[in-house]
């Protein structure tokens, strides 16, 4: 196989992933390569699991970007945007992305989304014109940064966007994020909404998210304003994060747990319609046991045969954060 002239790594099954990607093609054929052929481009979808999440495909390509993901000392990395807190797996990273001082790497754990920060340093720092995407950057902002008007809003994905949202976390189909990277970089998010590649899948997609919604509400309890379910026996990696506080609109927090093929995951969670209440960073909680994420949503990875492990963590943590 012929050496891609760039590849992508973003964060696989997110939304603001895909829509990272999306946005740093667009900016890289308008601004850094003119002419640059997007098909000359590969994507690596990159997730989090027990232990290194980088191997030595990640950086394959003549120039390589990295996305709303970690960060590496690779020096084959050259384009770097995340927003993470837990950006760095060892102090050592930080240090030495702190002491390259690189043009082209780029972390603030205070933006909402990697999107709209990548939008806005590619403006300011290299003159790129972001408006043709802002229909897109807009959503990832509201969807990353959890600024939905309320739960049923999150819940019920009435809006396509929020479809696209259920699409990208739950699609088995291993070309569809690329596709879609591809395609919203080129056109508006409203016209690629619309594509029966994106609608037709999507319609099992919908049923089965009614159906882990009503599972969630059966098993779902609260106590001392923390929520907890455990759908380990489904084989689901990612689980819409605001079922919970629609059923408990007072529950601070949620804690749960699902197992797929690859890893056993706790998701910890804090109600974004109540984050003035929140006092626990959870990015931090979730750094003690190798996980990361931001202070309001973070999650730890286990490995696929430590279920009973990752549970009796799970339940250490939601004590943790009745106190
Ligand atoms: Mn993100």
């Amino acid at each position: 196989m012929t050496q891609p002239a760039l590849q992508i790594c973003f964060h696989d099954h997110c939304f603001d992933g895909v829509a990272s990607a999306a946005t740093f093609l667009r900016f890289y054929r308008e601004r850094v390569r003119p002419g640059f052929d997007p098909s000359q481009a590969t994507f690596l979808g990159m997730a989090h699991k027990a232990g290194a999440p980088f191997s030595s495909e990640s950086f394959a390509g003549v120039e390589n970007a990295c996305v709303d993901f970690r960060y590496a000392q690779d020096p084959r990395l050259t384009w770097w945007f995340d927003h993470h807190q837990s950006a760095f797996e060892t102090p050592a990273d930080k240090a030495h992305f702190e002491a390259e001082h690189s043009p082209q790497k780029f972390w603030d754990p205070a933006r909402k989304s990697c999107t709209k920060f990548l939008a806005d340093i590619a403006k300011d720092k290299f003159g790129w014109d972001p408006s043709p995407l802002k229909e897109l950057i807009d959503w990832a902002e509201v969807i990353d940064g959890a600024l939905f008007p309320d739960a049923k809003t999150a819940v019920e994905l009435v809006h396509p966007a929020l479809q696209l949202m259920l699409l990208i976390e739950a699609t088995k189909d291993p070309g569809l994020c690329p596709r879609l990277i591809r395609e919203l970089s080129d056109r508006t998010l409203s016209a690629v909404l619309a594509e029966p590649w994106v609608t037709e899948p999507l319609k099992p997609l919908l049923e089965r998210h009614q159906k882990i919604v009503g599972l969630v509400n059966e098993r779902i309890t609260c106590e001392g304003r923390v929520a907890t379910f455990d759908l380990a026996d489904l084989g689901l990696d990612n689980i819409n994060k605001f079922i919970a506080y629609h059923r408990f609109p007072d529950a601070l927090y949620t804690v749960s747990v699902v197992k797929s093929a690859t890893r056993c995951k706790i998701s910890l969670g804090s109600n974004p319609w109540r984050q003035a209440e929140r006092k626990h960073n959870l990015a931090r909680m979730a750094e003690r046991f190798g996980g990361g994420g931001h202070p309001a949503v973070a999650a730890i990875s286990f490995g696929v045969d430590e279920l009973e492990k990752t549970r009796a963590v799970a339940k250490d943590l939601a004590a943790e954060l009745r106190t």
